[in-house]
């Protein structure tokens, strides 16, 4: 069986991989040149453990090809993004033009998957008119179906594989064909439903999550305006057998909670209010740690900022809309402020500083933005001892361990009261 798969991104890679190592004949399309080049030589350029291996593996044993243009095959993948525009809405163009770009190569008995979160009715109203183009009889020579992914970034691979999965079809029989494509390698279950429903199925755990952020969100700040510690009635409500409260922090990164419960607010507006109102919240978490950094250091001119972390999560070198570029570009219209930033995991930013000693030297503040496990290994006594003043604002409760080694340390939390 021969699989072409459009988008070589974050769920596309990962996916082809899955698929050749399950030995199916995979071609990866990508528009971007570069991509294509790296990957028919066994390499990636993102970041994501055991990737690299498989890759390779594949690659070498050409099960997994990668080309600028799709070729025929049997099944058809779209992983290709879907951004939201600066006004809150989907941007389906992408979708559109590879679902367009696969005509030439539609033959009968092909099977169409898309895999990118998309709003609801996708499927049906923006790919299944272009795909009638074919000429070929959409349900009974060509088969269609959503099949969202649920991977987490860091631990895509063992996802793909163990997760459970939502199929939705245009019809049953392209659900069940879909199916047992994906059960050559997939061991969770697999639930078969229509395509509108497994879209928005896809786009309300994402906003469960993203409500449920915004909910810890707002209780750090209650906490902060009461004189209360947020973390400690996180642990303890948790004792609940039926209570799982997330951890606040400086809002939501990365390229789905932070943008697919939009997707859902834009088509319903006037109903989709808790939503909104938890985006919002999730939204404004950076200017609140602005404010709270301003509390703490009084005036922020001519001072020198030492940022810890700024990928959207730990552990990974993804910055795609993390909140922490937004903190960023508050801070920087300060007059005369020194802004560094220590990231293992990125390697170009213009406030990057690859030397920690040098980023810690005489700063007036260091904030914790990003629990990344490397962090751990700092020698923390040494490098707080260069600072004027030993002053830490930790915004992920990641460091509170540093107030009994380092004495003399300032120690600021989000969502701690300070009055
Ligand atoms: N975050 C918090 N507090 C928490 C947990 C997370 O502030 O308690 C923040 C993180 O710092 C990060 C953001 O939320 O900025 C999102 O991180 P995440 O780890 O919750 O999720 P993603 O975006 O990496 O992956 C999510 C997952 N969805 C759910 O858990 C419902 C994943 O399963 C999806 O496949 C993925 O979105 C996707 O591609 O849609």
């Amino acid at each position: 069986m021969k699989l072409c798969v459009l988008g070589l991104g974050y769920i596309g890679l990962p996916t082809s991989a899955m698929f050749a190592k399950a030995g199916l004949d995979v071609l990866g399309v990508d528009i971007n040149e570069s991509v294509v080049k790296q990957l028919n030589e066994g390499r990636i350029l993102i970041e994501e453990p055991a990737l690299d291996d498989v890759v390779k593996e594949v690659v070498s044993q050409k099960k997994l090809r990668a080309s600028l243009t799709p070729e025929k095959a049997d099944v058809f993948i779209v992983a290709v993004p879907t951004p939201m525009s600066e006004d809150k809405k989907p941007d389906m163009s992408y979708v559109e033009a590879a679902t367009r770009s696969l005509l030439p190569y539609l033959e009968e008995g092909a099977i169409i998957i898309l895999e990118s979160t998309s709003p609801p009715r996708t499927v049906e109203d923006l790919m299944l008119p272009i795909l009638a183009e074919s000429g070929l009889e959409i349900g009974k020579q060509l088969f269609v179906a959503h099949s969202p992914e649920r991977v987490i970034p860091g631990r895509i691979l063992t996802e793909l594989v163990e997760n459970d999965r939502i199929v939705g079809g245009i019809n049953s029989i392209s659900a069940e064909k879909v199916k047992t494509l994906y059960q050559t390698f997939v061991k969770g279950n697999i639930y078969t439903t229509d395509a509108t429903t497994a879209e928005m199925c896809k786009l309300m755990e994402n906003t469960y999550r993203g409500v449920n952020i915004a909910l810890a969100n707002e209780l750090a700040i209650i906490c902060e305006h009461l004189n209360m510690n947020a973390w400690e009635i996180i642990r303890y409500a948790n004792h609940h057998p039926r209570v799982n409260l997330l951890q606040p922090g400086p809002g939501v990164g990365g390229h789905c909670i932070a943008i697919d419960p939009w997707f859902v607010v834009d088509k319903a507006p006037d109903e989709a209010t808790l939503i909104h109102q938890a985006l919002t919240i999730n939204e404004s978490m950076p200017h609140h740690l602005f404010e709270k950094i301003k509390s703490i250091l009084h005036s922020l001119r001519h001072r020198k900022i030492t940022l810890l972390g700024m990928t959207y999560k730990p552990d990974v070198d993804d910055i795609r809309e993390s909140p922490i570029l937004r903190l960023i570009s508050l801070l920087e219209e300060i007059e005369g402020i020194d802004l560094q930033v220590v990231d293992p995991h990125v390697s170009d930013y213009r406030y990057l500083n690859s030397s920690v000693e040098d980023a810690f030297q005489e700063s007036d503040l260091v904030i914790l933005c990003v629990h990344h496990q490397a962090f751990l290994d700092y020698d923390f006594t040494r490098l707080f001892a260069t600072m004027p003043v030993p002053r830490l604002l930790d915004i992920r409760h990641f460091l509170p361990d540093l107030q009994t080694t380092i004495p003399d340390l300032e120690y600021h939390l989000l969502g701690l009261g300070e009055q």
